[in-house]
């Protein structure tokens, strides 16, 4: 079952979109100011006191509030568990999906609406294992967007099995024994299937998030983001070691690392845990939002003057 979000004020119509440019960031109304971190936090998160996933949305927050954006321009989806209760905590339009499926709803959006920037966020059990199909194929299709995986290393809605993330030997419910399952690496996958931005990050460097997900909203095409986020209820410590407040080691990116080597980026992903920060892999490519509006114009430009839908409508009945 969906939950959708919408904002308590007045929005504005949405215009015809189809037509619409892909942007990089969406426009700010000149007669309206942007939100306040305060005007956009919505209920109160019903997530365990110390939990990591607060501090991604403390950083949502932020974000929004910099690049001051309204109601309309906020576009939050998620699939299901801890991590993807994220939309209803945002006082804007959003979705809180099927297990999984967050990436397909919106690609829909996405394409539908390319004057919009589609954030989505989800835990590792959403993204790479019920969901891991659509990870693969949203990343080969490049469509705009930036999604957040706050990695726990383990399911923590439903109280503790095995991730697709979570290393050899960590005890669970479904492992009492402890994992005997190779796990995935986000950074590595992400690279190979193609997506065109490929950042790390971790709750603990709240500076280091937020100038990630700014560096991804201003990517034109599928920027993924895997972000640590502790659960302290069910791994607490797991992240230590990437935490200098915990005796651990924050290290970034080098600086001569050329984020447009696919090759050097894969090496970094390699590198093991605690592993490094900071933005692996950046590529321009036309995305599936401009090809697609390239057809749509195309089309608009021989029958002047009908709706998107009364186009769709004449091909329908030229298939007939
Ligand atoms: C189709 C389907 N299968 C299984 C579930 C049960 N389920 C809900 S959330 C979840 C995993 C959550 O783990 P993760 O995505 O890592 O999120 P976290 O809770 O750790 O943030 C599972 C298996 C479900 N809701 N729907
Ligand atoms: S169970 Fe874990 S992931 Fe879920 S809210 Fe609690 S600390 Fe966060
Ligand atoms: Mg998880």
């Amino acid at each position: 079952m969906s939950i959708l979000t919408t904002p308590t004020t007045t929005a504005t119509p949405v215009t015809d979109s189809a037509t619409a440019a892909t942007t990089t960031t969406p426009p700010v109304s000149a007669e309206r100011k942007g939100l306040t971190k305060k005007e956009v936090a919505a209920d109160h998160p019903t997530w365990c006191p110390g939990c990591g996933d607060f501090s991604v949305l403390a950083l949502y927050f932020k974000l929004i509030e910099k690049r001051k954006m309204i109601h309309e321009q906020i576009t939050t989806i998620a699939g299901i568990g801890c991590s993807s209760r994220f939309p209803y905590f945002v006082q804007a339009h959003g979705a809180h999906f099927i297990h999984g499926r967050a990436l397909p709803f919106a690609s829909g959006i996405s394409l539908s609406r390319p004057d919009l920037h589609v954030f989505v966020f989800g835990g590792d059990g959403d993204a790479f294992s019920i969901g891991g199909n659509h990870f693969s194929h949203t990343c080969r299709k490049n469509i705009k967007m930036t999604y957040v995986v706050m990695d726990n290393w383990v399911y923590g809605l439903t109280k503790k099995q095995t991730s697709p993330t979570s290393p050899l030997g960590f005890k669970s419910k479904t492992d009492q024994w402890g994992s005997v399952d190779y796990p995935i690496n986000p950074m590595k996958q992400a690279i190979a299937a193609g997506a065109t931005f490929v950042a790390r990050t971790t709750h603990t460097n709240p500076n280091h998030v937020l100038q990630m997900m700014e560096a991804a909203m201003d990517h034109d095409g599928f920027s993924f983001i895997e972000c640590l986020s502790e659960c302290v209820e069910f791994y607490e410590g797991a992240f230590d070691a990437s935490n200098p407040r915990k005796g651990g080691v924050f290290k970034e990116v080098p600086k001569d690392h050329d984020v447009a080597n696919e090759g050097a980026a894969y090496a970094l992903a390699g590198d093991p845990f605690p592993g490094y920060f900071g933005v692996f892999y950046k590529n321009a490519k036309p995305t599936k939002n401009a090809k697609e509006a390239e057809i749509i114009k195309g089309y608009q430009s021989k029958v002047t003057g009908l709706k998107d839908w009364q186009i769709l409508q004449k091909n329908f009945d030229r298939m007939k």
